[in-house]
């Protein structure tokens, strides 16, 4: 929350008109009524930015620096290019505030801040922070099925748990499979992760599925009303998963829920979905300039599970693309293979298969009518398990 915090107040400072000057005269202008002479009194301010630990400035993103006199209602703007870690600003006198904040990856921003006094040339260092936090996170996930055992009653729900509104095309979502064995065959090729049978993604170009701050939608393996099979009523979830040329348990059914796209099929399943009983699921976002038909169309993507026979591909997704993954346990069973690495989720959701129950993340706090959900990466504290079916519900009450 802390980077999505400057970036509001960077956004206010902007809708209440205060000046931004990038070293023309008019703010010196400005404070000449109380600057005492028509002399200007400019200085340099030299800002110098310091990566993370465990990052060298060569990694640093591309980073908004600003400067701000609440005194005298200034504020000055730069942008550093991606790797450079020094900014020279030309000022007025007074005492400033000065805020660094960069993007490095879809999950994990760089902010820090820093107070100068500049009567004279003046230098500040900013010791920059890692922030980890989710734009777009899983809000429920309803893999286990229903007692009925409808099998494609399942869903999940993603909500923009961020400040800025976020944007739903292209954003990939698939599962990893539970393993049989112990141990993990796919950790010797970690960060990647292995999509096993189905991916999908949000069709759009870029900006056609605007999701506000805030704001949650439903994605329906088939969306139907399940109420009389003890299920959901999903025959207005927002999105559905529809996968052509499955026979499992039966062909799939195209409803009315605007589809998903699906990258990709190696399954007879119709159902996207890890496993009943556990198994993880992963929200991603390819970098700019990919799109989701073009990362799952190229060959040198995919892999077959290390040191088998088997041949079924799987389609392989870097860790550091990964919005949000979530780990997901058999209840019964205490000694599982991990698949997700412990950057990604430190913890793990509980489920028992065929309950009719689903996982849900924790609200934090409702503010204003919306609800806030918890991000520390570790599904154990995130997720409360074992709920009832609430799909597209707003919750009125913090956890
Ligand atoms: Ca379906
Ligand atoms: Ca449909």
């Amino acid at each position: 929350m802390k980077t999505m915090n400057l970036w509001a107040k960077a956004l206010l400072l902007l809708a209440s008109g205060a000046l931004f000057a990038t070293g023309c005269s008019s703010s010196d202008n400005d404070d000449n009524g109380t600057g005492g002479g028509s002399g200007s009194n400019k200085f340099n301010l030299t800002v110098t930015l310091t990566a993370p630990s465990g990052y060298e400035t060569a990694d640093l993103p591309a980073m908004s620096v600003t400067a701000v006199n609440a005194d005298k209602e200034l504020t000055y703007t730069e942008e550093l290019a991606a790797g450079e870690n020094s900014v020279t600003f030309e000022v007025s006198s007074g005492q400033y505030r000065i805020t660094a904040t960069g993007q490095y990856s879809n999950t994990i921003s760089f902010t820090g801040a820093a107070q100068a006094d500049v009567f004279a040339d003046q230098s500040v260092a900013i010791e920059l922070a890692e922030v980890n936090e989710s734009p777009l996170v899983f809000k429920a996930i309803y893999s286990t099925s229903s007692p009925a055992y409808s099998i494609t009653d399942t869903y999940f729900e993603i909500v923009n748990n961020s400040e800025k509104v976020q944007y739903l095309d292209g954003i990939i979502v698939a599962s990893i499979t539970p393993l049989t064995t112990a141990t993990n065959p796919w950790e010797s090729v970690f960060p990647l992760y292995p999509v096993y049978g189905v991916a999908a993604a949000f069709p759009g170009s870029g900006t056609e599925h605007p999701l506000q701050p805030g704001e949650s939608i439903v994605v329906a393996n088939d969306a139907t009303d399940w109420t009389a099979r003890q299920g959901a009523d999903l025959s207005n979830a927002d999105w559905e998963v529809y996968i052509p040329n499955v026979s499992i348990p039966s062909a799939d059914v195209d409803y009315d829920a605007p589809n998903l796209t699906i990258l990709f099929n190696e399954n007879t399943q119709r159902q996207l979905n890890p496993g009943f009983m556990k198994g993880a699921f992963l929200l991603a976002k390819l970098p700019d300039g990919i799109t989701p038909e073009a990362y799952a169309g190229n060959a040198d993507n995919y892999m077959v599970e290390p040191n088998t026979t088997k041949t079924q591909r799987n389609l392989m997704i870097p860790s550091n693309y990964l919005l949000d993954a979530v780990e997901i346990w058999d209840a019964t069973e205490t000694e599982q293979a991990q698949l997700l690495m412990s950057q990604d989720d430190a913890g793990k959701a509980f489920v028992t298969g065929f309950s009719g129950k689903s996982i849900r993340r924790k609200v934090t706090k409702i503010e204003n009518g919306r609800a806030y959900y918890q991000d520390t990466n570790n599904s154990s504290n995130d997720f409360l398990t074992d709920q009832p079916l609430t799909p597209g519900q707003e919750p009125t009450q913090a956890d």
